[in-house]
């Protein structure tokens, strides 16, 4: 019992981690960690009230929205509204980013970009889910209005990332730079405890992730990697296995725990791939490569894409890394 170390105690431990120590990036997480419990509690019983289902209404990118899309989105930015770290929030969830309008938070450090409910069309199917979280430090001078400018940071900049998988169990993942660390959620507790600590993704693997009904109008490299991924090289452990739960958040958790490739390249519908640069993919590059592991658009290093827009969306190429080398190398080799 006494060898339990819950979150809130590890963050507090690896303060001094930090690049830029001080107390207020554990608060920043502690509010994460909140909202975590309560979107946890909801989905938890999805099936019972009325809480599936779309509202009828899209996002800004023409999503249909689900109601609880919008019930995490409105708890995670309650939550860091509430305490004075956050001086703004950008979410898929919202067409333009919000600039909190209290002096307490336009005098924070922090900006916080969210999925506040990753693969939510899943939910009415009781599939796991998770919200993805992204933290830089301002551009903007302290105490003014958070700008788009602040938003717009390339990924290398991120201080902290991390994500829930709202799963079989509950677990909050997270890095901030030193190493990627796991918390399982006791819910008997009401405390996530640490589970897994550095949390390293094996080199090479056999698990390849990738909506194959969109096969027909994949770049020619991504084509050529799947047929390498099934075809009979039992010295190389080939054919690998094919996994796909159609929510990033849980395929990634087993890759990263197993060893594997998530891969969403341009198709007929999403000419720039589906997922989004500030929201999914920089917090998901982030994570990866702490955990040893690669992230790419097929062309260039996640991190170091420059954004331009809030809601962009890019090819997304994640996990081991030989596997994404070797699908970077069937794509150069046809450019
Ligand atoms: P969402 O943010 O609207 O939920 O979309 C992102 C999700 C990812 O979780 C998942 O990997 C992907 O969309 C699945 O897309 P598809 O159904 O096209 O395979
Ligand atoms: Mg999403």
């Amino acid at each position: 019992m006494t060898d339990i170390r819950t979150l809130g105690e590890f963050i507090v431990e690896k303060q001094s981690d930090f690049p830029h120590a001080s107390g207020e990036l554990s608060s920043l997480l502690g509010s994460i960690k909140l909202a975590a419990k309560i979107v946890n509690r909801e989905i938890n019983k999805a099936g019972l009230a009325d809480i599936t289902g779309s509202v009828g209404a899209e996002n800004i990118q023409g999503e249909e929205q689900q109601k609880l899309d919008l019930y995490a989105n409105d708890k995670f930015k309650a939550a860091l509204e509430a305490r004075d770290q956050v001086c703004g929030i950008a979410s898929e969830e919202e067409d333009l980013a919000v600039s909190f309008k209290r002096q307490l938070n336009r005098d924070a450090k922090y900006v916080v970009l969210m999925d506040p409910l990753d693969g939510s069309s899943n939910i009415d199917v009781n599939v796991s889910v998770g919200t993805i979280f992204s933290i830089y430090r301002r551009i903007s001078p302290v105490g003014s209005p958070a700008i788009d400018a602040d938003f717009l940071q390339p990924g290398h900049r991120q201080v902290a990332a991390g994500y829930v998988i709202y799963g079989s169990s509950t677990m909050l993942v997270y890095t901030t730079g030193n190493g990627v660390h796991g918390f399982t959620y006791d819910p008997s507790l009401g405390v996530f405890c640490l589970s897994h600590e550095n949390m390293q993704i094996p080199v090479d693997g056999n698990i390849y992730s990738i909506n194959e009904g969109n096969y027909i109008r994949f770049p020619l490299g991504v084509k050529k990697y799947i047929k390498y991924c099934q075809e009979y090289v039992p010295q190389d452990n080939r054919p690998y296995t094919s996994r796909y739960i159609g929510s990033l958040v849980a395929d990634f958790h087993r890759n990263l725990l197993k060893g594997g490739i998530y891969l969403y390249p341009s198709t007929a519908n999403y000419p720039n791939g589906k997922l989004r640069l500030l929201y999914e993919c920089n917090p998901m590059a982030l994570l990866i490569e702490q955990a040893g592991g690669r992230a790419t658009d097929g062309q260039q290093r996640i991190l170091d894409l420059v954004p331009t827009e809030l809601h962009q969306r890019v090819p997304f190429f994640v996990g081991s890394t030989n596997m994404v080398n070797k699908v970077e190398a069937f794509l150069h080799e046809i450019d």
